[in-house]
């Protein structure tokens, strides 16, 4: 990798499906991620179902995981769009259903603004898929306002221990 940094950062990333297996999709990106260079993965939270927010089509399983690594924000979303694609997944349209979606929330403390990429992620305030489950595990980053602000979006916590989920 050409790009890689020196100091090792924390990232947040949100990760998404509604079509296929997207449990499993979400368990695969997860440690595809882990064994990325430069990169560990230090915390998953709990999935969730959601209803699609601004979309179409079934329900999403949603999840935020914690990540550090040493790869720069360009290097890190290159090698996700790669898992992305290669999880099938296709762009016929603005938010149509995905196999797998990895989204960069925060990458240490960088503000990116170019035509590839936004950071922080420019709706994730807005959204119960990202707010939930990173409060998980960034407690001091959600607010009970911002909770209270998409309470109408429905979503719901699954069990650990059930794989009949889906
Ligand atoms: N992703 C979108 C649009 N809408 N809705 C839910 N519930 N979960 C998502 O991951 C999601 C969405 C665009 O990336
Ligand atoms: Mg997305
Ligand atoms: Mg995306």
């Amino acid at each position: 990798m050409a790009f890689v940094q020196r100091d090792s950062v924390s990232v947040f990333v949100g990760l998404g499906a509604n079509l296929g297996e997207a449990r499993h999709a979400l368990e695969t990106a997860v440690k595809a991620i882990d064994q990325l260079p430069h990169t560990r993965v230090l915390q998953c939270s709990s999935f969730y179902r959601s209803a699609p927010v601004d979309a179409t089509g079934p329900d999403y399983i949603n999840a935020v995981i914690h990540l550090e690594t040493r790869l720069n924000a360009y290097e890190a979303l290159k090698a996700f769009q790669s898992f992305e694609n290669l999880a099938g997944r296709e762009r016929p349209y603005r938010n149509a259903p995905r196999t797998l979606d990895i989204d960069i929330l925060l990458f240490g403390d960088a503000s990116i603004q170019s035509p590839v990429l936004t950071v922080p992620h420019p709706r994730m305030r807005a959204r119960a898929f990202v707010l939930k489950p990173l409060s998980e595990l960034l407690p001091g980053w959600v607010t009970p306002q911002d909770l209270q602000s998409v309470q109408s979006q429905a979503i719901e916590k699954l069990d650990a221990s059930r794989s009949d989920d889906l």
